[in-house]
């Protein structure tokens, strides 16, 4: 017990400081042990996990694809504000702030438990560090409480010392991290994967002079969703997959195992069922790899199987229709390269699946590891959290211009848009003004079914206020219903309008 209390502003930054400590050294051993997982990182996955979804949606309706970054700015502010608390409760006394660290500690040891992925040594190293650097920031700070000038020297160089401990054990352990990452080894699984002729996208495709995107999109601007808080690690030289369950044959495959096989490139249009009506989360690339289908035929499917359940080095799980993977023309693939080069890392490398025509949480499982062929007994990540089963993919259109906005010159004003229904493909897309009669828009070249389709029309438009409003047709003869449904369980329906004023 110090004689006189620490000044408030000294004991906020006692816990503060020696939180930044507890989060370097973390930081520091996750590096030097070769995991992603954080101290703060795994902290960040189980709150991502114990989520109950409303709040998820939330999220992703609220910060789209910066959900995740979201959520690191607000822990990180939960954690300073609980820092302050420590040091403030420890204005005498060391233990009442030193046992809150404790607390958080332990909850950082019980998130890396609960982890697949590792981080024990690190949240343990952050629990015991956190303690010992609160306990002795107090004493220093205690003693620089009784007016000796060498004694407040002493708490300065003290906390100095700290802070830039604790900055450069974080910047070292960020910087293994990024050493035994994948760049290297994407790099060398280019050269790898053997060269196969993509169908070339033919002219026309997109009409992207009048406001569509691009036929193909860019692999850096293709959406990305998913429950990884940093993104997995895994090399191709590790990686391995297992194909088992109800199969004749299991079969074990490494990443050039994967790479004799017959390899196929083609064109696919993914889309998140989380995508809102007139939402960004769908993208299209050429991707290249191994027919599921072969695989399944190599290692005998048994009968009464229903699924395919597939797992992520993350622990993300999907689960895919077998009738659906095994039909002849379906082209489902286990990819390793996405527009001619290897899987992005955040799109799944070293190997992931793609089936045309399901949403991706059925079916399109990054960084894969595990294939297990079963019953629908064993319900999916997804699935557990109250998404449906299966989830084709519903027929859909957007427009893209105009967008709201400044006004537009009245008359002739041009609309363009996608329109989607993989596998099944569009075949008309009709626009409207103001709920007035439907004009049919001029469809763009068609690459295949499992591709969106671009289209544009021209619309009379006097000056003042109009609701644009879309809707597709599929080549089932199906036309998109204005029924408007969220996003759960199994995909977003309803007719895209967009609200523009003409002068
Ligand atoms: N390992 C893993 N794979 C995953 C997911 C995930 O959360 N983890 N999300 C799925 C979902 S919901 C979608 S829509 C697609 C998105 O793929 P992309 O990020 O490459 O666009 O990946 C699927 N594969
Ligand atoms: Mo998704």
């Amino acid at each position: 017990m110090t004689p006189v209390p620490i000044p408030r502003m000294r004991a906020a930054v006692v816990g503060l400081f020696a939180t930044a400590a507890a989060l370097g050294s973390g930081h520091l051993v996750a590096g030097i042990t070769g995991t992603r997982t954080s101290p703060l990182v795994a902290v960040g996955n189980s709150v991502i996990y114990l989520t109950p979804e409303p709040v998820k949606e939330f999220a992703i309706a609220v910060f789209g694809t910066g959900d995740k970054m979201a959520l690191m700015v607000g822990m990180t502010l939960v954690i300073a504000l609980l820092a302050v608390c420590a040091g403030l409760l420890s204005r005498r006394r060391a233990w009442p702030g030193a046992a809150l660290i404790a607390v958080f500690g332990l909850v950082g040891v019980s998130a890396a438990v609960a982890s697949s992925d590792g981080g024990l040594a690190a949240a343990l190293t952050s629990l015991v560090v956190g303690v010992v650097v609160f306990w002795w920031l107090h004493h220093v700070a205690g003693m620089a409480s009784t007016g000796l000038d060498s004694d407040r020297r002493r708490f300065l160089i003290t906390t100095g010392i700290t802070l830039v401990g604790a900055g450069v054990a974080g910047l070292a352990g960020s910087f293994l991290q990024n050493a035994t990452g994948v760049s290297t080894s994407r790099r060398t699984a280019a050269a790898r994967i053997p060269e196969v002729p993509s169908p070339p996208v033919p002219r026309g495709a997109d009409f992207a002079s009048s406001g569509t995107p691009t036929f193909l999109t860019a692999n850096r601007d293709f959406y990305r969703i998913d429950t990884a808080l940093t993104v997995p690690q895994l090399r191709a030289e590790d990686w391995q997959l297992r194909l088992h369950g109800m199969v004749q044959r299991e079969l074990v495959l490494s990443f050039d195992d994967l790479l004799r096989r017959r390899l196929e490139a083609r064109q696919i249009t993914l889309t998140c069922v989380s995508n809102q009506v007139g939402g960004n989360l769908i993208s299209t690339a050429t991707f290249t790899g191994v027919p599921v289908r072969d695989l399944l035929l190599e290692a005998g499917v048994r009968t009464g199987a229903q699924q395919l359940f597939t797992t992520s080095v993350d622990g993300y799980t999907a689960g895919t229709p077998l009738d659906v993977l095994l039909e002849p023309d379906r082209g489902a693939l286990l990819a390793v390269e996405m527009n001619g080069e290897p899987l992005p890392a955040e799109h799944g490398f070293p190997v992931r699946m793609v089936v045309p025509g399901l949403y991706g949480y059925v079916s399109a499982t990054k960084w894969l590891v595990d294939a297990e062929v079963t019953t629908f007994d064993r319900p999916h990540y997804w699935e557990r959290r109250g998404w449906a089963r299966q989830a084709p993919i519903k027929t859909e259109s957007r427009i893209d211009r105009p967008q709201p906005g400044p006004p537009v010159p009245a008359g002739a004003v041009t609309v363009a848009g996608i329109a989607w229904a993989q596998h099944t493909g569009i075949d008309r897309v009709e626009v409207r003004a103001d709920g007035g009669p439907w004009q049919v828009a001029e469809l763009a070249v068609d690459v295949s079914r499992d591709t969106w389709r671009m289209w544009r029309a021209v619309l009379q438009l006097p000056p003042g206020e109009h609701v644009i409003e879309c809707r597709a047709t599929d080549r089932t003869g199906q036309t998109q219903t204005p029924r408007r449904q969220g996003v759960v369980p199994d995909g977003a329906t309803g007719w895209h309008s967009v609200r523009i004023t003409c002068r």
